[in-house]
């Protein structure tokens, strides 16, 4: 039986030479390729020639190659369209120019404000003792209006929600209160520094006049000058979605729905303006159509990260299995294999997060990333891939 040629390209996030987990673990879960970024380069500055170089050599020193750029980060005042954000913005082109010398395809990143992604516990038991990282939404709003007493929060809450919030900070443990400023006060990712409150505070102050609407306009600005830059290099732009899909701390969030990403496209259409397929981001509303999404948008489909979350009535998730929970995965890399075949490409993937298990559970690792987890959601994908494109061709 004849299979499809073109198969996922498994990748694996690997965040640089301080990474507990080795650019040799990752090829022994059977990766070809790896998804970095230099994380030690100030957000907004251009990065070298030279440093892409050194970082391009370390990966294909263990046979594996750097297929993805996962993140080039777009500076706050971009975001904000402040200060110097046009300088920023020559620079966000410089970096792609050198990005494209180096022989590198794919960038990934993100239009979130100041935060990524947001969680409020990042060791949550699951029934076989594995931990899982968290979103529990009484337990987030508790930390926005009676630990960080954000100035008006309760204006973006309804009157049920913040009745919860208080029950729950009531019955909250010191040590609950301890994991859960942890998990909110985590940085950026691959970022050992952690945010303030008072940082928090002040920055989310600075989008005060920044709605959903106005902060789309300045994404899109930022697109118009840079994909025409991507285009002409032969890069692709991969847009992380919103991780929640939602608003939160009152800071709006543009890349959560399927609109966001009709929006997204039309604003500048090119297939250098594109989508980095975040199953888990995506998959916590219950309104988005995730096989629905790669048929409509897979030609603007650069990049995809595969994972699973379990979401329930309250508006709570937590990350399941990779061929569990919420995401009708078989469905999801079904419609892939299709994208994939009719442009005749290999999309580069990554088993997105995993539980942190078995000897992990004593090691210090990136949450979310240690090596054992996504080994077994990779190997779990793999096979369901395999299945499929067997099935199908
Ligand atoms: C979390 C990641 C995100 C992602 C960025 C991309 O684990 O999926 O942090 O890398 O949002 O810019």
């Amino acid at each position: 039986m004849k299979t499809n040629e073109f198969f996922m390209e498994q990748t694996m996030r690997w965040f640089g030479p301080n990474d507990p987990v080795s650019l040799w673990d990752i090829r022994q879960a059977g990766c070809t390729g790896v998804v970095s970024a230099l994380h030690h380069i100030a957000i907004g500055e251009v990065w070298s020639i030279e440093e892409i170089n050194i970082r391009k050599a370390q990966i294909e020193a263990a046979g594996l190659s750097w297929t993805v750029i996962e993140s080039l980060p777009v500076h706050e005042d971009i975001k904000k369209q402040k200060n110097n954000f046009l300088h920023w913005i020559e620079n966000y082109k410089q970096s792609l120019r050198n990005i494209a010398a180096c022989g590198l395809k794919v960038v990934t990143y993100n239009f979130m404000p100041i935060l990524d992604w947001m969680r409020t516990n990042l060791s949550f038991e699951m029934p076989d003792k594995s931990l899982a990282l968290r979103f529990e939404k009484s337990a987030f709003i508790a930390f926005d209006l009676f630990i960080l007493n954000r100035p008006n929060a309760a204006d973006d809450y309804t009157q049920i929600e913040i009745d919860k919030a208080k029950n729950r900070f009531e019955i909250m443990s010191e040590v609950e209160k301890e994991i859960l400023l942890h998990a909110v006060l985590q940085g950026l990712p691959g970022s050992e520094e952690k945010f303030t409150f008072s940082a928090i505070l002040e920055a989310i102050n600075n989008y005060k006049n920044i709605d959903a609407a106005k902060l789309k306009t300045h994404l899109f600005f930022f697109l118009q000058q840079v994909v025409p830059v991507a285009e002409a290099l032969g890069l692709k732009m991969a847009i992380h979605p919103d991780d929640p899909p939602f608003a939160i701390l009152g800071l709006p969030r543009i890349v959560s729905t399927e609109q966001d990403v009709k929006d997204l496209i039309e604003s500048i259409p090119s297939t250098a303006n594109g989508l980095c397929f975040c199953t888990g981001s995506f998959g916590v509303r219950a309104d988005n159509d995730l096989s629905g999404m790669i048929k409509r948008w897979g030609n603007h489909i650069h990049f995809i990260h595969l994972r699973s979350t379990k979401r329930d009535e309250e508006g709570n998730f937590f990350e399941a299995d990779h061929l569990s929970g919420d995401v009708d995965m078989y469905g999801v890399v079904k419609e892939i294999v299709q994208v994939m075949k009719d442009r005749k490409i290999s999309i580069p993937m990554r088993p997105d997060h995993g539980h942190q298990m078995l000897d992990d559970l004593n090691k210090k690792t990136y949450p979310g990333y240690s090596a054992i987890g996504r080994l077994r959601g990779l190997a779990e994908l793999r096979g369901l891939e395999l299945g499929i494109q067997r099935s199908l061709y």
